[in-house]
């Protein structure tokens, strides 16, 4: 079963086979499809009109099944690959492992924001941007410009600890314990990281950038660890909530799987920080 490891903890060879299997997703055009997917989703979500991958409480059964086809399109070229978590309240600097050049490269430059360094420089021939919304097709980021700052340890533990998951009006205006995971109210987690980063991933197009699956697979782990905090508490809401993915409502694109389907990770793998699932014990 798969083990999602905290990317700080990879080998290098897992850095290497992690990165292969990214540039070979980008070869054969996969790669691309699952961008054209995630900035379709970021277009149509309204505050006001059908919500169903940001902005509402699906946001995170959405993109956990959303990392679940992007981690099984990687397993199809590298069966050992599994995604790695970037835990940005521990790795958080510009110095941190994860952006050396043998894993995701660095910050841009000052001038354009291009990526020089690493196996998504555009000089390494082989992460063009193509999905995109201006005419740049190279990588660009520029690490803690937009906002100087990544959340800290003490600003998840105040979100984990809220014990509701999400609370009409069910958007970017809730109280509650997604809509301040996704980062519209209070002090900002996960919007805040796609800005710190900025380039792409400060865009809709944000999975042009590998550490777009790094960003989100932990994000997807804090949704478990609340879930382990609040073992009384469950998705929201159960049924009839007009333009919104109710408990039992399947999630577009898909049509094939609710968030009850989603709710329990391990039945699809584990993380490095808990037990193996039951049926490997
Ligand atoms: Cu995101």
């Amino acid at each position: 079963m798969t083990v999602r490891k905290n990317q700080a903890a990879l080998t290098p060879e897992e850095k290497r086979a992690f990165t292969a299997a990214l540039l070979e997703l980008k070869r054969n055009g996969s790669y691309d499809r699952f961008v054209t997917t995630h900035n379709g989703f970021i277009m149509g979500d309204t505050d006001s009109g059908d919500r169903v991958g940001h902005r509402s409480p699906s946001f995170l059964p959405w993109h956990r099944r959303f990392l679940l086809e992007f981690e099984a399109a990687l397993q199809k070229v590298d069966p050992a690959v599994s995604l790695p978590y970037w835990d940005w309240t521990t790795d958080r600097t510009a110095r941190s492992s994860l952006w050396a050049a043998d894993f995701l490269g660095g910050t841009g430059r000052a001038r354009d924001g291009q990526v020089l360094e690493g196996p998504f420089s555009y000089a390494a021939g082989k992460w063009n941007i193509n999905v995109r919304v201006d005419g740049r097709a190279y990588l660009r980021r520029a690490l803690g410009t937009g906002v100087a700052e990544l959340p800290t340890k003490a600003e998840v533990d105040a979100v984990l600890s809220m014990p509701v998951y999400d609370m009409a009006p069910w958007n970017s205006a809730s109280n509650g314990f997604r809509n301040h995971l996704e980062g519209w109210r209070g002090a900002n987690l996960h919007n805040r990281v796609h800005v710190w980063v900025g380039g792409q991933m400060a865009t809709g197009v944000s999975p042009n950038d590998p550490v777009f699956w790094m960003h989100h697979a932990f994000v997807d782990k804090l949704w478990a660890e609340w879930q382990a905090r609040n073992p009384k508490s469950t998705y929201l809401p159960a049924a009839g909530t007009p333009n919104v993915v109710d408990l039992g409502d399947t999630m577009r694109p898909w049509n094939d799987v609710t968030p009850a389907d989603m709710l329990d990770h391990r039945k699809f793998y584990t993380f490095d920080t808990e037990p193996p699932a039951a049926s490997q014990r």
